[in-house]
């Protein structure tokens, strides 16, 4: 792992509407207020140029005629460029990143639900991130019906529909929490699982427990120098 100043990174998984996004926005103000680290907030797919202009073909469906492996394959086109522009000179400047979805989120939706061994994304997992992994994961727990329906209200008060994995079957969400979950039992030291069934308020007061437990510094103030090396 690169040598890094005091900076974490952080990713939150979970399936559609789960509050990834909302809740990043709150901790990151969170973070800011509480310790000097800068915070930088990312997404996957996305975050860099490259990456960005990779998640539209994505979203719009385009690649799925392609199968699971092409949209993997993609996927992981887009990470590299985003570790290699974005995450890792945010890590070695020694600031904290909080990701909206990395490589869980490949496992889950590609392999879990998408039917592609898991032992291919693996290899391929290791080949993209190598040793960028992160030091906490959030996963947002949520009843998929929930939170389908609450990506399905937002998109209509935008005046959209939905995207090409919003669009998938009951089945394919309720294979994903599944998949979400089994990693959080199989790697209990990086993962922590949140109900995000709960309110705004509840769900962030969760996460702000988790980071206190696992990554105290980040937001008691106490300066340290490499827990998340
Ligand atoms: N994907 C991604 C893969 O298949 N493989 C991969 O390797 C990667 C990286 C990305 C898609 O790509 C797939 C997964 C995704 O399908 P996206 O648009 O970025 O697409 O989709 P999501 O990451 O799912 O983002 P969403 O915006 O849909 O969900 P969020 O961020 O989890 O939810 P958020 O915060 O936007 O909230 C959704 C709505 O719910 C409300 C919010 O106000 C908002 O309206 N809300 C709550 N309501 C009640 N109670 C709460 N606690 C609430 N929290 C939020």
């Amino acid at each position: 792992m690169q040598a890094r100043r005091s900076g974490a990174f952080i990713t939150f998984e979970g399936g559609e509407g789960a509050g990834k996004s909302t809740q990043i926005g709150r901790l990151a103000v969170r973070l800011r207020g509480a310790s000097s680290i800068p915070v930088v907030t990312t997404r996957e797919p996305g975050g860099s140029a490259k990456a960005e202009a990779i998640r539209e073909a994505l979203l719009a469906g385009t690649v799925k005629r392609h199968g699971p492996f092409a949209e993997a394959l993609l996927f992981s086109a887009a990470r590299i460029d985003h570790l290699d522009t974005m995450i890792r000179p945010a890590l070695a400047r020694g600031e904290t990143v909080l990701c909206d979805r990395f490589a869980d989120s490949t496992r889950a939706y590609q392999g879990a639900a998408g039917g592609l061994d898991p032992a291919l994304l693996s290899a391929l997992e290791r080949v993209v991130i190598g040793n960028t992994r992160p030091d906490l994961t959030l996963i947002l727990d949520l009843d998929p019906a929930i939170g389908l329906g609450r990506a399905k209200a937002r998109a209509g008060e935008g005046g959209g529909g939905a995207d090409r994995f919003e669009a998938e079957a009951l089945g394919f969400h309720t294979r994903l929490r599944e998949a979400f979950l089994a990693i959080a039992a199989s790697e209990p030291e990086r993962c922590v699982v949140i109900d995000a069934g709960l309110s705004v308020d509840a769900v962030e007061e969760a996460i702000a427990a988790a980071i206190i437990a696992r990554l105290p510094h980040h937001l008691t103030g106490a300066e340290a120098t490499d827990d998340a090396a």
